[in-house]
C-alpha cells in the first residue's frame, strides 16, 4: 500500500514592524484554504511567520517587541494564535508553524525566549511536537557600520534545548500505526512501516549536516524547516568578492537549494520549507524559494513568487526506502569509530606545517 502524503510549503511576503497580528492571521487562514483546496493534508509555514523578522533590530530599537512572542504552551487557546488552528482544525490540515517562544517553563519546558516551531496534529487536535532552533546565526552585538544589516538572534534568543528529536505523525496515512517496522503474522514488510517519521529544524538548522543526521539515524522521512533568509547581508555571509545585490540574492537562494536538495539525498529523506519573503520594513529583502525536495535530491515544487504562496507536492514516502536500504543504509556502511572529531571539537583545529 503507497504511504502517499501531500504536503504544502506556505511561503509568506513581508511582514513589518506595524503589521498587525490579525492581518497575518487572516493571510495565513487564507493559505491554509489554498493548501486545503489542493488536497493538502499538512501545511509548513516559516520561521517567526506573525512578524517581521525582528532579531535584525537591536532590543532598544524595537519598542512593544513583546507582543511578538507567543507562550508556546497556549497557542491553541490564545486569541492570537487560536485562529490558526481552529482553521486547520476545520480543515483536517496538519501544520508546522515557526513563532518566537515566550516560555514560562509552566508545560514542563525550560523558561525564556527561543525561536521555536511546534506540529499541530489535526486528527489528534493537539500540538505534538516542538522544536527550538538550535544554530542561531549571527552576533551578539550590533556591527559597529550603521548600515550593516545585524542578525541578532544570539541576544534575543537562548539557544534550543530540545536536540533534533524525529516523531511519528498519527491519522495522515493508511497503514496502521507501527513502529521498526514489525510485522505481524503473513503480513507484507513494505505495508508495516506505520505513520511518518518526521523532524523538524529552523532556518539556519538547515545548512548543517549534523542537524539532518540526527533525524536520519532516526529514519526521518520528511523534515520540515521554516526559514528567513536575507537576500543582501554581505557583512553576515562572509562573501570574498563585492557582489551586486542580484548576485547575492541569486547566491543565497542557490545555497538555499543546495542545503535542502543534498541534505534530502544523503539522509534520504524528502524536505518541505517554507520562507518569509519579499521586502520587510522597507529594506530589508528575504529570498523566497519555498521548496520541496526528494530523497533523490531533486526539487519537486519550487516558490514562483516573493508572496504568500503555496507550494504543492504529492509524495510517497516509500521513495525514501531506496536510499535508506543501499547507499545510505547507515547500519551498514557507517563507520562511527571515525567520526569522533564530531562531537568532541567545536571549532577547526588544523594539521601541523610539514617542516
Ligand atoms: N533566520 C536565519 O537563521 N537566517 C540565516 C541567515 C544567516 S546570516 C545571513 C540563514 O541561515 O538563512
Amino acid at each position: 500500500m503507497p504511504r502517499t502524503l501531500k504536503v504544502a510549503a506556505a511561503q509568506l511576503g513581508a511582514n513589518h514592524l506595524n503589521t498587525k497580528r490579525a492581518d497575518v492571521l487572516a493571510r495565513m487562514t487564507a493559505l491554509l484554504r489554498s493548501a486545503a483546496e489542493l488536497g493538502a493534508q499538512l501545511v509548513v509555514f516559516p520561521e517567526t511567520a506573525f512578524t517581521t523578522f525582528f532579531p535584525r533590530y537591536r532590543l532598544d530599537a524595537v519598542p512593544g517587541s513583546d507582543a511578538y512572542f507567543d507562550d508556546g504552551d497556549t497557542l491553541l487557546t490564545s486569541p492570537n494564535t487560536r485562529p490558526l488552528f481552529d482553521e486547520a482544525k476545520t480543515l483536517g490540515l496538519d501544520v508546522y508553524l515557526g513563532f518566537a517562544e515566550r516560555s514560562t517553563g509552566a508545560g514542563g519546558s525550560s523558561s525564556g525566549d527561543y525561536n521555536t516551531c511546534v506540529y499541530y496534529s489535526a486528527s489528534r487536535g493537539e500540538i505534538i511536537a516542538k522544536f527550538r532552533k538550535i544554530h542561531l546565526p549571527g552576533t551578539l552585538q550590533p556591527f559597529e557600520d550603521p548600515d550593516a544589516i545585524n542578525q541578532l538572534e544570539k541576544l534575543w534568543f537562548k539557544p534550543g534545548d530540545l536536540g533534533f528529536e524525529a516523531f511519528r505523525v498519527p491519522g495522515l496515512v493508511s497503514s496502521a500505526k507501527k513502529e521498526n517496522g514489525k510485522t505481524e503474522a503473513g503480513e507484507d514488510p513494505l505495508d508495516a512501516r506505520g505513520d511518518p517519521i518526521m523532524g523538524m529544524m529552523i532556518c539556519n538548522d538547515r545548512r548543517w549536516a549534523e542537524s539532518w543526521r540526527c533525524y536520519g539515524l532516526q529514519g526521518v522521512e520528511v523534515v520540515l524547516c521554516g526559514y528567513n533568509t536575507t537576500a543582501w547581508a554581505p557583512d553576515l555571509c562572509g562573501i570574498r568578492k563585492p557582489q551586486t545585490y542580484e548576485e547575492s540574492e541569486i547566491e543565497s537562494l542557490f545555497q538555499h537549494r543546495l542545503v535542502m536538495t543534498g541534505n534530502s539525498y544523503m539522509n534520504s529523506c524528502f524536505s518541505v520549507s517554507a520562507g518569509k519573503a519579499g521586502v520587510e520594513d522597507e529594506k530589508f529583502s528575504l529570498i523566497a524559494g519555498s521548496m520541496i525536495t526528494s530523497p533523490d535530491g531533486y526539487v519537486l515544487a519550487e516558490a514562483k513568487t516573493k508572496g504568500d504562496e503555496i507550494v504543492f507536492a504529492e509524495i510517497d514516502l516509500d521513495d525514501c526506502l531506496p536510499g535508506k536500504e543501499m547507499m545510505f543504509n547507515f547500519a551498514r556502511h557507517r563507520m562511527i569509530h571515525q567520526y569522533g572529531r564530531i562531537t568532541s571539537q567545536t571549532g577547526v583545529v588544523e594539521p601541523p606545517l610539514l617542516s
